[in-house]
């Protein structure tokens, strides 16, 4: 059986260390992919990581996803609040979903507070800075593992 899960991230996510440290913190996207990847081995999980500012793109590997692996981790940044495409994709997947926010959006603009994807998402996991994503992927493995409640 597969242990490939997909770590995807919408635009702008690709400037993340390199301006707005104090909403995003100083860590890389690479920063994010080494940690995730350190994590993810822990659980004797593969991942395929990803960002991109195209919808489409994101949709794509969704997709791909569905085919091929276990779960989703997903930051869709901006897409979050605007995106029915990338909420219906993802409806589409018969496997576990966690959405990762970098930044509590709940405590910022009124636009941030809906997201399209939570509704699909096993969990939702905002404001705790990058380490959001490893915090995701430990619990994806559970859920993946059978050992949640
Ligand atoms: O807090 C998050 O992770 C967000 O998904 C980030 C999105 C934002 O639109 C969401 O409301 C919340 C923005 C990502 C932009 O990333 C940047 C990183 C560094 C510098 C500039 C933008």
């Amino acid at each position: 059986m597969s242990r490939l899960i997909y770590v995807l991230n919408g635009p702008n996510l690709n400037l993340l260390g390199k301006r707005q440290p104090e909403i995003y913190g100083s860590e890389t996207l690479a920063d994010v992919e080494a940690e995730c990847r350190r994590v993810a081995s822990e659980h004797d999980l593969e991942i395929s990581f990803h960002q991109s500012n195209r919808e489409y793109e994101i949709i794509e590997w969704i997709h791909e996803a569905r085919e091929t692996a276990v779960g989703i981790v997903i930051n869709p940044a901006a897409f979050t609040h605007t995106s029915v495409a990338i909420l219906d994709a993802l409806n589409m997947c018969e496997f576990p979903i966690i959405e990762v926010h970098i930044s509590n959006i709940h405590k910022r603009e009124a636009f941030r507070h809906h997201s399209y994807v939570s509704g699909v998402a096993s969990g939702v996991i905002a404001g705790f800075g990058t380490q959001g994503y490893p915090f995701a992927i430990h619990r994806l493995a559970r859920l993946i593992d059978g050992a949640a409640r």
